[in-house]
This record gives structure tokens, sequence and C-alpha cells, in this order.
């Protein structure tokens, strides 16, 4: 009898020569030599969906951030979590299998291991960007899909975030935690109702500007903006960079990763002095704030500011609803947050900060230990999550007066506002306008709130990034041997300096971060840092 698990295997041959790993947010590298992955991604979300019995695992096709000619996949979990971690060490083995017969034997194997019947019913639910090789990888995953017997179900275009959403309702649909409608209006709906209960009759003063970085965000949050209250009791948005008819032009010169690397806005951008604008990434999950002061000067409001305003907001949301002395709030960063947020936090707001690794399944799972975890990476990546615990306290509380009722009104809007599946840039932007508006603040005051020291982010291309493997939340270098002393030595040379070298795991370098008193400092650490790198790298 014919075996349909090695069939669709050897329909997608493996190209020989290419290990694939699954790396921080899934397997990512150029589009061309990802087919094979992504049938034998289809298998494994089947598995995995009858390893828990049947829920509904997600497939989202993106590369993100990366270059139009990049794509990849990455797989949730049933209520939108990232992929659990020995699941991504099955998901690198069944990509690295060399023969169909092998794939078809490490299928069964998985199965066998993890006693899972095979005619279980499974579900995989999809959603693409708007890469132009999307529409074949998927074909790809459908034929995995299928060959396991599992039942799609394709979504088409979805922003990242909207495919985690997706998700969670599925899985929570008719039990008390449903999470919403799996539909896209269902999303709209929800997240703009929300927004207009959060802002509390709170006007929003001026514009946003939203730069797509012509990718998925763009037709998405045109839709979204159908949903939302007219322009004069709510928000106005101008959608710029949402050129999805062009695909080569995806992150080209715009969107969230250009704008943090580079430090200034998109070059197409009109904004005028104080005009608000942000840039989400390719699969909108990322966010940026940025604006141009009378001087013509940039300034940049990243994820870190998106943090320090968000904890500091809920914080006294909390404290207002008299929920102080149940509820802790904490923030988690990685070790790309500057070095002045993470004293803002600690001495101003008195907040507790947590370090993790890059990669938002690090972050989340730590803020998965708080009350209620605020928790962004400084490129604008993040959410807020609230733990079942803090829920119910929220719910079951008594206001003792109109004031407490109104701020715990606000808290509860909020909870609804913010995408507890994983971090939304569509969602986070809406949460930002409502903390703006309650405030009465502009992005100045926004950025009066702390200094940044300044910084630099350099990408260093070497031979094998994974020679460089690091310790201590990726703020030392252990591999190779000696390199993190020489990066020490010019760390002590600067005034306020820190500086770290880690391998990417989504693109082929390694990243030097530096941070220091003054620009001249920053910029002169990261290029020796580089150096060092490059030097190490080619050793
Ligand atoms: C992904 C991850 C983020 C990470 C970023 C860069 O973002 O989801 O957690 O910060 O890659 O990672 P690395 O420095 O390892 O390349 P995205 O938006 O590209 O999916």
């Amino acid at each position: 009898m014919a075996d349909p698990i090695a069939e669709v295997a050897k329909k997608h041959p493996a190209p020989e020569g290419i290990v694939y790993a699954y790396g921080t947010a899934g397997f990512r590298t150029k589009a061309e030599v990802l087919d094979s992955v992504m049938a034998r991604c289809g298998l494994i979300a089947a598995l995995r969906s009858r390893a828990l019995g049947g829920k509904s695992i997600g497939v989202m096709i993106t590369a993100s951030h990366n270059p139009p000619e990049d794509n990849g996949v990455k797989l949730v979990e049933p209520l939108g979590n990232m992929l659990a971690e020995e699941w991504e060490v099955l998901s690198t083995e069944m990509a690295n299998k060399a023969t169909p017969e092998d794939v078809s034997a490490f299928y069964r194997e998985i199965a066998e291991r993890f006693n899972i019947k095979l005619s279980t019913p499974a579900h995989v639910v999809i959603g693409r960007d708007t890469r132009a090789s999307g529409a074949r990888l998927l074909s790809c995953v459908l034929d995995g899909v299928k060959a396991a017997g599992a039942e799609p179900k394709d979504y088409g275009f979805l922003t990242t975030p909207q495919l985690h959403y997706m998700v969670r309702c599925l899985n929570t649909q008719d039990t008390s935690d449903a999470y919403g409608t799996p539909t896209e209006p269902g999303y709209y709906e929800k997240f703009s109702e929300a927004f207009k209960r959060a802002l509390g009759g709170k006007k929003i003063s001026g514009s946003l500007t939203v730069d797509c970085a012509n990718g998925v965000g763009g037709p998405k949050l045109t839709e979204l903006v159908k949903y939302l209250p007219p322009k004069d009791q709510g928000l106005e948005i101008f959608v710029v960079n949402d050129n999805v008819i062009k695909p080569e032009s995806l992150n080209v010169e715009c969107g969230a990763d250009f704008v943090k690397t580079n430090q200034r806005a998109p070059p197409s951008s009109k904004s005028g002095p104080n005009d608000r604008c942000c840039s989400l990434d390719g699969d909108a999950d990322r966010l940026v704030y940025y604006f141009k002061d009378s001087n013509n000067m940039f300034h940049l409001l990243d994820g870190d500011r998106i943090a320090t305003l968000v904890a500091s907001f809920l914080g006294d949301l909390v404290r207002h609803s008299g929920l102080s002395d149940i509820l802790k709030l904490g923030v988690v960063q990685t070790a790309y947050a500057n070095g002045a947020a993470t004293n803002y936090v600690e001495q101003n707001l008195k907040l507790t900060v947590d370090c993790t690794p890059t990669g938002v399944k690090h972050l989340h799972h730590a803020a998965a230990k708080l009350d209620i975890g605020v928790y962004f990476e400084a490129n604008g990546h993040g959410t807020v999550i609230f733990s079942a615990a803090t829920l119910e306290a929220i719910a079951k509380h008594e206001p003792r007066s109109p004031a407490q009722k109104e701020s715990l009104d606000v808290l509860k809007a909020c909870i609804d506002l913010i995408n507890q599946s994983v971090g939304d840039a569509l969602s986070d932007m809406l949460l930002v306008e409502v903390v703006l508006a309650h405030k009465n603040w502009g992005p100045q005051e926004w950025l009066a709130t702390y200094n940044d020291l300044p910084n630099r982010l350099l990408k260093v291309v070497v031979s094998d990034r994974n020679q460089f493997k690091t310790t201590d939340a990726e703020r030392k270098l252990v591999k190779p041997d000696g390199i993190q002393k020489q990066i020490d030595a010019e760390v002590q040379k600067v005034r306020q300096g820190r500086s770290f070298a880690r391998a990417s795991g989504t693109e082929d370098a390694v990243r030097v971060y530096a941070e220091a008193a003054t620009r001249a400092e920053a910029d002169d650490l990261a290029r020796k840092v580089a150096e060092i790198v490059k030097a190490a790298g080619s050793a």
C-alpha cells in the first residue's frame, strides 16, 4: 500500500547540503529552499494537533522583517503561544531528514514516542503574509497536512497575530475562556469595541500615520479602520506604505525593522513636526513609534518606550482601582533594552525587570510568572499578559468609589484590547493611543519620561554564526574562546558603556549592540565590537 507520508516527502524533496533549524521565530531562509520544510511542517502540525487531542494548531507562513526573497514558517500552539520547545527540536530533526523513507519513519517514531493515535482527527489552521512565494509554500504545507490525514483551514492572508488569534478562538470556542469569534470581522469587532471602551470618552489629539512596511498589515489595518469610531470621536489614521501589489517592496526602506535599525523615518515619510507616526513590520507583530521635532530632529519611541508607557498606565489603573495590594506588575525585556529604560522601570516605576534571551517565547514564558507581565523587545515586539488568577481577581473586585469603578472599567477594557495570545502591532497601536489620550500626552511628553542612552545595532556577516555561543540571557559570549574578554576591554573604555554580540536566529549574521553616554562613544564601541566579532568569525 502507498505510504502518503513518504509520497509527500518525495514530491517535495529536501535540497542537498542545507541544514535547517527552527530558530527564534521558526524556520526562516531563502524561499526557494523551503518547499520540503513546509510540507514537513504540515506533518508536524498534524502530529502536534493529535498529541493534543485534535486541538487546532496554527501554521503561519511569513518571514516577517526579512527581505522579500526570504520566507519562513512558524507553528502556533492551541492558545496562540509559540510552539513548545520539545516540538521545535522535533521539527528541526524532521526538516533535516534526508530521504522520504526517513521522513516517514520519523513521523511514525514521533507518534509512538508520544502515544499518538494516528486515527485521531487533527486540525491545522494556516495563514500567510503577502510574499510572492507564499502561494507556492502554502500548497506545500497543504500537501503535508493532507498527507497526514489532518483537516486544514486556510485563512489566506493574515497578519501573524491574527493567525494566533484565530487559533486561540477556535480552541476556546464554547468554553468559559472563549476568546472571540474566529473570523476576520470577529477580530476587528473585538479590538475596536475594546478600544472604544478603553478610551472611556477621552479624546485623541492629532492624527497617526502608520507605515505598514508594504506588508499584510496594510490591507488589514485599512479593514480595521472601518470598525473604529469615526475620526472625530476616535482616531484619524493615515495608512502609508501599504503596497502589497508589489511584493518586492516589502520591508524595503520602510517598516519597523528599518526604522529601529537605522534610527530614522522611512525616506518616503512626509510627516510634519510633532506628527505621531508608527511603523509595523512585514507581518504586523512589531510596532515602533517616532516623530520629528520642530528642529526636524528624529526621535524613536521603540518597544522599550511602549513597555514603560503601558506599564506606568496599567500600574496607575491597578492602584486607582484599589487592587495594588493583591496584584503585582512586572516588566520583561531582553539585552537589547536600553539601559535608561531598565533604570526608569526600576527606579521610577518601582517595578521588577526580568531579562531573557531574544525571542518572544522566552519573554512570554517569564511574563507568565507574573500577575501582570508587560513584555516587549526593543524592536517593538511584545504584549501584556494577565494570569488566570489576576483575571479572576479583577472580575470579582468591587470598586469602593465611582473613581475606582472608572479605573476598573478602563482596566477591563485594556485587557480586552491587548492581544493575549501574542504581540500584535495593531492591538498595541490602539493601546498606545488609549494611554496617550488618558495621559493627554503627545510624543514629546512621552519622550520626556527618560533619556535613552545613544545606541547602535550592527549586523556582522561571518562564515559560521553558530560558533557564537552566549550565556547570561545573551549578554556574554562563551564561544569563540577569549572573545568576551576583548569585548569587555572595549566596554571599559567608554562611559556608561554596554555591548554584546549574539548570533541572529532569523538572519545569517551576528548582531552587535552597543550603548554609551554619547553618540560618538556608542558608535565607536559598536564598530570596535563588530571588528572583534568579524576577526573571531573568520579565524
Ligand atoms: C523575530 C522574533 C523576535 C526577534 C526577531 C529578531 O521577529 O519573533 O522575537 O526579536 O526575530 O531575532 P534575531 O535577532 O534572532 O534575528 P520577527 O518580527 O522577525 O518575527
